[in-house]
């Protein structure tokens, strides 16, 4: 048995100061670079409150470690074996419990800030986005399809309800300074709801690995006053090709047809 009673007070405080030093070098990192829609502040606190949480449970492992090693090392000669050691009930239910209350606290949050991001907006804009090896494009249904290939526009200041479809392959669209990723599945629908907070030229990537030329499936992106938009989209003299018309109309919002029904057919 323990002889002496643990130092709680002090491996407190060397938690503390240790998580203090962690956060504070973690948090001055810009990992995601400049927040540039609405999603962008809320995405990057829920990372910060994350990065403090992990900051104080990495605290505690390093610092139990480095007292464990320090404090129970064998004697010079000692070769007798360790203290047999069985169940600590009192423990076990801490470090089920608090655990527990960490990831239901980081689910809670993630929910709220998903909530938020997702909620549409009456004025809203959609816009069509087509994906297929390799190569973006893009139709704006209120402007009776006119298309655009490679070139995204977008007004800034207004959500934008993106509605995706992939022609071939799983595909994924993603702008870091937006902070929005969402996968592009054929045969379905799926949605990322984007409200850009500044106008410049930006750079959209495909992140899903697709094929040989995945790492050049880029498109660029103007995010522009809304009369410049209007002006952009009124110039645009392509209207969407067949086949992507004929995704829009097939693709489901959930999934696709359950089987059977489509053997049926
Ligand atoms: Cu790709």
């Amino acid at each position: 048995m323990f002889t002496n009673r643990l130092p709680i007070a002090k491996l407190a405080g060397a938690v503390v100061a240790l998580s203090a030093v962690i956060a504070a070098v973690m948090l001055s990192i810009n990992w995601n670079g400049a927040e540039d829609s609405t999603a962008a502040p809320k995405i990057d606190d829920l990372l910060n409150i994350m990065i403090v949480v992990s900051s104080v449970i990495f605290a505690i492992v390093v610092v139990a470690l480095a007292y464990a090693l320090i404090a129970f090392r064998a004697k010079p000669g000692d070769e007798s074996d360790g203290e047999p050691i069985h169940g600590n009930t009192r423990l076990e239910i801490a470090w089920t419990v608090i655990p527990t209350i960490i990831v239901l606290f980081a689910g809670g949050w993630s929910w709220k800030v998903l909530n938020e991001i997702e909620e549409t907006n009456p004025r809203h804009l959609t816009v069509d986005v087509f994906s297929q090896q390799f190569a973006w494009s893009f139709a704006y249904p209120g402007k009776e399809y006119a298309y655009s290939q490679g070139v995204l526009h977008v007004p800034v200041n207004r959500q934008i309800v993106f509605k995706m479809h992939s022609q071939d392959v799983i595909h994924s669209f993603w702008v870091p300074q937006w902070r929005i990723k969402k996968d592009n599945v054929p045969g379905i629908t799926t949605t990322a709801i984007v409200t850009p907070t500044k106008t410049g030229t930006y750079q959209l990537i495909c992140t899903e690995l697709c094929g040989f030329g995945h790492s050049t499936m880029r498109a660029k992106i103007i995010v522009q006053s809304e009369s410049a938009f209007e002006k952009w989209v009124g110039g645009l003299k392509e209207k969407v090709p067949t086949p992507m018309m004929v995704s829009v109309k097939q693709d489901t919002e959930t999934n696709p047809e359950p089987l059977e029904r489509v053997e049926a057919e």
